[in-house]
């Protein structure tokens, strides 16, 4: 009887490392067909997340018209329970930044239409320490998360205990599945493990870098990170490079509109990490890129990938749904440059003739195109464009 769940799950463990999208062995709580899209405290508000910072955000999610573009999730990151656990064991949220408990939070989470994600970690404590983890605790707090009306969880991986990664992982994934109630599992891991290979039988997602910062190298390094796990994504799963950076101020608009274009091409979570309380126009119009936000949510799930390089100049590509095909020109240099796409690099035959839409103009690109596409593109920005094939 052993030996044949040792078959059984060496099979599974198998399929899933080699399967291509469609046969992967996939997390049972049916979420995550498409990336997670929402909003998360920790890249503006570090340690000084409140209860009314998140109240205040649902509502700007709709005063904004996020909300009716995808974005659906408020998710508090660390710093939001009390040092030590009450009497029974229970996290308990900080009394003076979060009076009204989380419950009442979800509550008024909920009525706006959206839903409410939480922070824990899969150590002894989280990586502010000043919370516990919940390594050991993982059914009784996925029992209070679901009684608080929680709808996703971002998991972190500090103060490990010396536990192994896989196990510390996985008992929190069962533990969620045995709440009845379905909870989005973003894991954390900041891919030391290389998560891609083994997380999508647990997880909905899974951090393939360390943290995002707010600058340029640090934008293009985790692009890069995960690009190398583009095949294990799909729907159900998918590689996370970390939280968006777009409108906290330290990189020009040009890079924060090819840390959005990249970010929706990978098929990654689009977690919005500024203040959109207060965020410029400039930040509203990248963040509500509709044509953008529908590359990322496309039902084929395919995450693009970089298909050439010369020196800093780059082409992204991926298949999207009913034949098109999604390319970025990418110049990471310090001056402007043409570059070209070439059908050959980017899945499509060399007789097709497309027609193209520039995704950030807004317009279609004048006659159709065959073999190749080519674009000035300034400094540091990209150019990004949906390709379709002509029907005659
Ligand atoms: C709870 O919030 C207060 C007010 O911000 C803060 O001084 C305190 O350190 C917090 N407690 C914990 C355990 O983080
Ligand atoms: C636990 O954390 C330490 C320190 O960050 C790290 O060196 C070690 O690899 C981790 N161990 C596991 C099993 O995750
Ligand atoms: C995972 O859960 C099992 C069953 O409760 C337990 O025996 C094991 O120690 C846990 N592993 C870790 C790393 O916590
Ligand atoms: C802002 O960007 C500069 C240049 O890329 C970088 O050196 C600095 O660390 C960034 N600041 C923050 C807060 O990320
Ligand atoms: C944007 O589209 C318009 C046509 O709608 C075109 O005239 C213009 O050149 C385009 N600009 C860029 C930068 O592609
Ligand atoms: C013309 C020019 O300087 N373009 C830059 C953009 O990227 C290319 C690709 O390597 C660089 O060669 C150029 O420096």
């Amino acid at each position: 009887m052993k030996m044949i769940w040792f078959w059984l799950l060496t099979l599974l463990c198998y399929q899933a490392k080699s399967a291509p999208v469609g046969r992967r062995i996939l997390v049972s709580n049916g979420l995550g067909q498409t990336p997670q899209m929402g909003w998360n405290s920790w890249n503006h508000f570090s340690r000084h997340v409140t209860e009314e910072i998140v109240r205040e955000t649902a509502d700007a999610m709709i005063s904004t018209g996020l909300s009716k573009l995808g974005y659906e999730y408020v998710n508090i990151d660390d710093c939001w329970a009390e040092l030590n656990r009450d009497d029974e064991g229970n996290l308990a949220a900080n009394a003076s930044t979060f009076p009204s408990g989380i419950k009442a939070l979800a509550d008024y989470v909920h009525s706006k239409g959206l839903k409410l994600g939480i922070y824990s970690d899969a150590g002894l404590q989280t990586c502010s320490k000043t919370m516990p983890g919940s390594l050991g605790y993982e059914e009784q707090d996925a029992k209070t998360f679901a009684s608080w009306g929680v709808d996703y969880l971002k998991y972190d991986n500090c103060n490990n205990a010396s536990k192994d990664t896989k196990e510390r992982y996985q008992n929190m994934s069962m533990a969620l599945s045995k709440v009845g109630r379905p909870i989005f599992y973003s894991m954390c891991e900041w891919g030391q493990e290389n998560p891609a290979t083994w997380a999508p039988k647990i997880a909905n997602s899974w951090r393939t870098t360390g943290d995002i910062h707010n600058n340029w190298e640090s934008m293009i390094s985790r692009a890069d990170q995960n690009d190398m796990w583009a095949s294990y994504a799909g729907p159900g799963g998918w590689n996370d490079p970390d939280m968006l950076e777009v409108g906290n101020g330290n990189m020009t608009t040009e890079e924060y509109r090819s840390h959005f274009s990249i970010w929706a091409l990978m098929k990654a979570p689009l977690l919005v990490g500024c203040d959109i309380r207060s965020m410029s126009s400039e930040t509203l119009e990248i963040l509500s890129n509709e044509e953008v936000i529908n590359v990322n949510q496309d039902s084929l799930g395919s995450q693009g990938k970089k298909v050439s390089k010369e020196g800093d100049l780059e082409v992204w590509a991926g298949p999207l749904s009913n034949g098109r095909v999604v390319i970025i020109l990418w110049n990471r240099s310090s001056k402007s440059a043409f570059i070209t796409a070439k059908w050959e690099d980017i899945g499509l035959p060399s007789e097709s003739v497309v027609e193209a839409r520039d995704l950030w103009n807004h317009s279609n690109l004048k006659g159709s195109l065959q073999g190749n596409v080519t674009s000035s593109v300034h400094s540091h920005a990209c150019k990004m464009y949906i390709l379709t094939p002509s029907s005659s």
